[in-house]
């Protein structure tokens, strides 16, 4: 059982949610974040010292960094088809998941706040559309990648996933002026939301 710590609109909760439901670890969670439970509370930062969600507890152990808490499920419940013990296949879901918590993310969070959230000091047209070329750039990345297989670090579906599935969410949701078409995108898109927790998780309930 977790005590998962975070409001569900956050992207970075709903990983672990999603991950969750995918390996059938059950979990309770609770409001944190802007708008709920302050993270700047001493109780949450004696927790996780950046203030941030989300936060795991797993019986004695307490972990943030939702990519991390997402690996730790897999590998302590067994779950090798998610995240295999060999070095290398291992490796190569850890990379995609790095990059989408380092460069993907910043690509897109600019834009997100100026088309989005509409946040008043993300207005400059000039950082918008540098911040849609970044994203599009990065999600032609994704292209190609897929271009030769259905999941984006194996043949089959692994934590990788997760994170980018999300991430690509936000793309389809953000309304992007000439969004550039990618099919295999689109269709491993399609592939993800075949499944349940990303549809509960991801998709706020839509398939
Ligand atoms: N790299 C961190 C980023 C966590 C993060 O940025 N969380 C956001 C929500 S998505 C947050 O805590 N924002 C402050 C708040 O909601 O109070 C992770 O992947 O867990």
């Amino acid at each position: 059982m977790i005590r998962l710590l975070g409001k569900a609109s956050s992207i970075n909760v709903r990983k672990v949610l999603w991950a969750c439901d995918e390996i059938g670890v059950p979990y309770t969670r609770e409001d944190w974040g802007s708008g709920f439970r302050a993270t700047n509370a001493p109780e949450f930062l004696s927790l996780n010292p950046n203030g941030l969600i989300p936060v795991a507890i797993i019986g004695d152990v307490v972990l943030w960094e939702s990519n991390s808490i997402v690996r730790y499920l897999a590998s302590s419940n067994g779950r090798d088809d998610l995240l295999p013990a060999d070095a290398a296949r291992r490796a190569r879901i850890e990379m995609w998941m790095d990059w989408q918590a380092t460069e993907f993310n910043n690509s897109w969070r600019y834009a997100f706040q100026a088309l989005v959230r509409k946040n008043p000091a993300f207005a400059d047209p000039a950082e918008i559309a540098a911040s849609l070329r970044e994203w599009s750039k990065n999600v032609e990345i994704l292209e190609r990648q897929l271009r030769s297989r259905a999941y984006i670090a194996d043949t089959h579906f692994t934590v990788s996933d997760i994170p980018i599935g999300l991430a690509l969410n936000r793309w389809f949701e953000t309304p992007i002026p000439d969004r550039p078409h990618f099919a295999a995108v689109n269709d491993y898109f399609d592939r993800l939301s075949a499944r349940p927790a990303f549809v509960r998780h991801g998709r706020n309930g839509v398939p």
